[in-house]
């Protein structure tokens, strides 16, 4: 059977809607629509999200979905995780904080002196990352002003369907889920303060949540049903990673890269929890037992204050061409150093970092890429061997996803500080898992469509790029 779904795809720096085409042995995508998005100064110095602006080019990009496809099957909305809004009758309490802002720093404490981290760690299988829900929470003042917290792609099906749930693979990085029953972990909530009532329904990727209504159904023009996809965009990506063999692991690479293997069930050992490792939720109950790495952002705000400084656009492909010509020692430094989080002038920031450790500073923009990317890769190739340590698994090779997939100085970097291949592509896995678990949903793939159909799916429709270790 086949069909024509739309993939709404928000990630921290673009969003997109795009149309994915299955079945028939197709599977692909057509992009229909691409909006900036970032970080904006919001009251009281504090760090927002647009989101009513990117809700405005999200039902502009569905309208134009349907003009060009009236028979779309469904929508289906991913984005970056943890970040929500507040509702109250029906409105947005104020544009949602980007998790970047500052106010994390207190929230931390707040948690801490609730609950030691080795017992949230039992309790929720996720790795200390300052801005995980449960710590905004605790610095959130609207709260008690709130009928409902919704995740950004909860609440952007909110705001089309009237539906208010909790997709269980993004529910899982609050930090308020249970990690063993998948379930709101209620005591917890009540321990820090967060009300029951604030926590909707969770629903399972592949639910139906609702139908288009009222002036998004006018504008959109249809009246089409919103299906839950793996919501956290990592998730997705992960139901979209052609993995081929057991033991591979994968990096989902854009803003961040996100570096793991997928399980059957979780672990939340001790060695673990210092290793900073994450059980988020996965598709089909899967885990995602992954370390968060700094990924393109570092590239993405260096980029961004050069351009500042010149008044003008920078060439990236050449700049990173120049980048793997160079020559001679590269200085590396700890991509996931907390200074390098917050936007701002990161070049000057990363030379402080290199200073630090006494080697010499980058002397030109190219081998300033050059050092960002290898200490990407170096981080990246860290973490594959720690998750092969903790979980057992003689991981053999890894696949790379997402918009880093394209870095071709970054995937060879990888295999060679690994000593494993790279296997790179494709490089639109979250739009492309959204779409396969809303096909799967409307029965595409056959009854039973396992994960590794929709993975079989993947790997006959595209040509990932393979990059041999080099000694
Ligand atoms: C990637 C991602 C990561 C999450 C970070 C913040 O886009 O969703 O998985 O840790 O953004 O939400």
């Amino acid at each position: 059977m086949s069909g024509v779904v739309a993939a709404v795809d928000l990630g921290a720096t673009s969003g997109r809607v795009m149309l994915g085409y299955v079945g028939d042995g197709e599977l692909r995508l057509e992009q229909v629509a691409r909006f900036p998005n970032g970080p904006v100064p919001g009251p009281d110095g504090s760090l927002r999200w647009d989101f009513t602006a990117l809700y405005r080019h999200i039902v502009e990009g569905l309208s134009e979905a349907v003009r060009r496809e009236p028979g779309i099957a469904s929508i289906g909305i991913d984005s970056w995780a943890v970040d929500y809004g507040l509702v109250h009758g029906g409105e947005l309490l104020g544009e949602p904080f980007h998790y970047r802002d500052e106010r994390t720093v207190r929230g931390v404490d707040a948690v801490n002196a609730a609950v030691p981290f080795a017992e949230l760690y039992r309790r929720n299988g996720l790795q200390f990352l300052p801005f995980n829900t449960l710590y905004q929470y605790a610095v959130e003042e609207r709260l008690a002003d709130a009928e409902v917290s919704l995740l950004i792609p909860d609440l952007v099906a909110f705001l089309l369907t009237g539906a208010r749930s909790a997709e269980r693979t993004n529910a899982s990085t609050t930090g308020l889920v249970d990690v063993r029953t998948g379930e709101w972990d209620l005591e917890l909530a009540e321990r820090l303060g967060v009300p029951a009532s604030l926590l909707p329904p969770l629903v399972d990727p592949g639910a139906v949540l609702g139908t288009l209504r009222g002036e998004a159904r006018e504008r959109i023009g249809a009246a089409i049903d919103v299906v839950a996809v793996g919501s956290h965009d990592t998730a997705s990506a992960v139901v979209a990673v052609p993995l081929s063999t057991p033991d591979a692991a994968y990096i989902s690479c854009g803003t961040w890269g996100l570096v793991g293997v997928e399980l059957d069930e979780p672990v939340v050992s001790d060695e673990a929890r210092e290793a900073n490792f994450t059980n988020e939720g996965g598709v089909d109950g899967r885990v995602r037992f992954l370390h968060n790495v700094t990924g393109l952002w570092l590239l993405s705000e260096a980029v961004r204050t050069w351009e500042a400084e010149d008044g003008a656009a920078i060439d990236l492909p050449a700049l990173l061409g120049e980048a793997a010509a160079g020559t001679g020692d590269v200085p590396l430094f700890d991509a996931n150093d907390a200074r390098l989080s917050a936007p701002g002038d990161m070049p000057a920031r990363i030379a402080a970092v290199i200073a630090e450790s006494g080697t010499a500073v980058p002397a030109t923009r190219a081998a300033f890429a050059r050092s960002i990317v290898e200490s990407i890769a170096q981080a990246f190739a860290d973490a594959v061997a720690t998750a092969g340590r903790l979980t057992g698994r003689e991981v053999d090779v890894i696949h790379l996803v997402g918009g880093g997939s394209l870095n071709r100085l970054l995937c060879q970097a990888t295999a060679d500080r690994s000593g494993l291949p790279v296997i790179a592509g494709p490089v639109e896995a979250t739009a492309l898992g959204n779409v396969l678990v809303q096909a799967r949903a409307h029965g595409w793939f056959g009854p039973d469509a396992t994960l590794e159909d929709l993975r079989r799916a993947v790997a006959a429709s595209t040509s990932p790029e393979r990059y041999e270790p080099r000694a």
